[in-house]
């Protein structure tokens, strides 16, 4: 009879190593898709071992590449309570995904069987799905192919977005647990956000319609899913929802598209003031924008979803008697806008963590508040609420109806939002109810305060390793002499602030620059550009 380890060989014979060499990187492995084929086969390897080294709890696998261009995709793992993967597990992956022939790579898997100490043999369990992408389901092929021949136990949930397939991995795991988190199915993660919803808004309806761009992706069908659930108590108006062209992915619409042109997608028919959301590909992230005065393009990104959330969340534990049990925080990478920084520690009283780019270390940061709101500017994120908090929100006894009726609302946030990770269809839902309940339009919302003029560069270098950072991204170690430089440039512009970071994932050296005024913000970027420029090897 065959064994495991010939089964591994004979089905890596068919998924060859082409040649390339991978990285999983913040966003686990993503490229051209006719590069993945091995990547992927490796990727169900590693995911069954991670199965066996938590005794057979579930873990996830989500093919996707995000916001990328329809001709690529990519592949991430989901760990047992539906956060990211563990750090040091990046390092296995990618030794399984360079293994160059076969036999090479059946050696790095035994040898990781042997080192892992794998402990039960318990059968390995993992549940996976896809985005809308044509090569999706050729790809999960590739996975199959793996976990048939470890004897890997699997549960194929089709298309999904990326955190509809957190939610499962997290739902699978706990319950019967005193963490269980809701029905093990795509429906109950539907009725868990719906029902949390209604009762989150209660009789204050939003108010117009918001419409919705899902960037053609999966976010498209699952929304309108959504939708029938939330018996009409909000207006939302899917557009750019074509996911049986595959090829209009991501294509002049979708978050990264609005983040990145700033300007609303060209199909865009909102008129002045109107609320406009863009999820991007896989539907784990999301920005607001509308058209301000003279057709002025106002983007509301993820600094001011996570001002917004926090300054609601704040209220909301003051009305109900629980400010002094929930020390709630907000963490930015460096790239928040520094008036959304100064609003949240001034006006909002609240403390601010800066962590460095990649929405996992903002994760682990914000686990250490009891409600921890988190966000990259580009609209990946959430609000984590500890164990204490849940026990501190479910055991208050509310000491008026006024204590009772907020205490209610932050019941239904914290079921609301994903406890996973940065979900798009559940930050909009918490957007909507944050706005009906102030009563405020999206140019109140604009109106909390006024965003530093800022302006990002890519810088194209050989070597970006040799740009070495400290104090969260902020400080360059490395090359010698070039913080300085910066220092002294940003000291000449009013309220200049400007850092540059080796990019992790191209091949550039990323500088932000801010300043009070546009013209200052842009010199000082350039100027900065140009000193990293001259401070690498032409
Ligand atoms: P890098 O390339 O490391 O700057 C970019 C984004 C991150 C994050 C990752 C994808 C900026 C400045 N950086 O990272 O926010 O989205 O891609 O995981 O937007
Ligand atoms: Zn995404």
């Amino acid at each position: 009879m065959a064994t495991i380890n010939d089964k591994i060989l004979a089905a890596s014979a068919k998924h060859p190593q082409p040649g390339n060499v991978f990285q999983y990187g913040t966003a686990g492995f993503r490229m051209k898709a006719d590069l993945l084929d091995s990547v992927v086969f490796r990727v169900g390897l590693l995911a069954s071992l991670r199965s066996r080294k938590f005794g057979g709890q579930v873990i996830g696998v989500m093919i996707t590449a995000s916001h990328n261009p329809p001709e690529d995709n990519g592949v991430k793992l989901v760990d047992p309570f539906g956060e990211m993967l563990e750090s040091s597990w990046e390092a296995y992956a990618t030794r399984l995904a360079n293994a160059k022939t076969d036999k090479e790579l059946l050696a790095v898997y035994n040898k990781l069987e042997q080192d892992l100490d794998l402990g039960t043999n318990k059968t390995p369990k993992v549940i996976y799905a896809r985005d809308t992408r044509a090569s999706g389901s050729r790809l999960v092929g590739c996975l199959v192919d793996a976990l048939e021949a470890t004897g890997t136990e699997y549960t194929d949930y089709k298309l999904l977005t990326t955190p509809q397939l957190h939610y499962l991995v997290r739902c699978s795991n706990t319950k019967g647990t005193e963490y269980e988190y809701g029905d093990i199915s795509e429906k109950g993660y539907y009725e868990k956000l719906a029902n949390a919803f209604k009762l989150a808004v209660k009789h204050k309806k939003p108010q117009g319609p918001v419409t919705v761009d899902c960037a053609n992706g999966v976010g498209g069908p699952k929304l309108r899913e959504l939708i029938k659930y939330l018996d009409g108590t909000i207006d939302i108006r899917v557009v750019n929802d074509d996911v049986l062209k595959p090829e209009n992915l991501n294509v002049s619409c979708g978050a990264d598209y609005v983040k990145t042109n700033q300007r609303a997608p060209p199909s865009s028919k909102a008129g002045p003031l109107e609320r406009c959301a863009s999820l991007d590909g896989d539907a784990d992230r999301i920005v607001y924008y509308f058209n301000g005065e003279n057709d002025k393009f106002v983007l509301l990104d993820g600094d001011r979803i996570a001002t917004l959330a926090a300054s609601f969340l704040g209220e909301l534990a003051r009305q109900s008697g629980l400010a002094e049990s929930l020390k709630i925080g907000v963490v930015q990478t460096a790239y928040a806008n520094g008036a959304a920084t100064q609003y949240v520690t001034s006006n909002l009283g609240l403390p601010v963590v800066c962590t460095a780019t990649g929405v996992k270390h903002l994760h682990h940061a914000a686990l250490q508040f009891d409600v921890g709101v988190y966000f990259e500017a580009n609209g990946h994120g959430t609000v984590v609420f500890s164990h204490d908090a849940y026990k501190a929100i479910n055991n208050h006894e509310p000491q008026s109806p006024a204590q009772a009726n907020a205490l209610e609302t932050l019941k239904a946030l914290s079921d609301l939002i994903n406890q996973a990770v940065g979900d798009a269809l559940s930050d909009l839902l918490l957007v909507e109810v944050i706005l009906a309940h102030k009563g405020w339009s999206v140019k109140d919302w604009e109106d909390t305060y006024v965003d530093l003029p800022n302006r990002l560069v890519k810088v194209h270098v050989l070597l970006r390793s040799m740009f070495v950072t400290t104090d969260s991204e902020r400080r360059l170690l490395e090359p010698a002499g070039l913080q300085a430089t910066i220092d002294s440039l940003c000291g000449k512009y009013k309220a200049g602030r400007s850092f540059a970071r080796a990019s992790g994932t191209e091949d550039a050296v990323r500088v932000y620059a801010e300043a009070a005024t546009r013209g200052e913000a842009d010199d000082l970027a350039q100027k900065v550009a140009n000193a990293v420029s001259r401070a690498t090897p032409a």
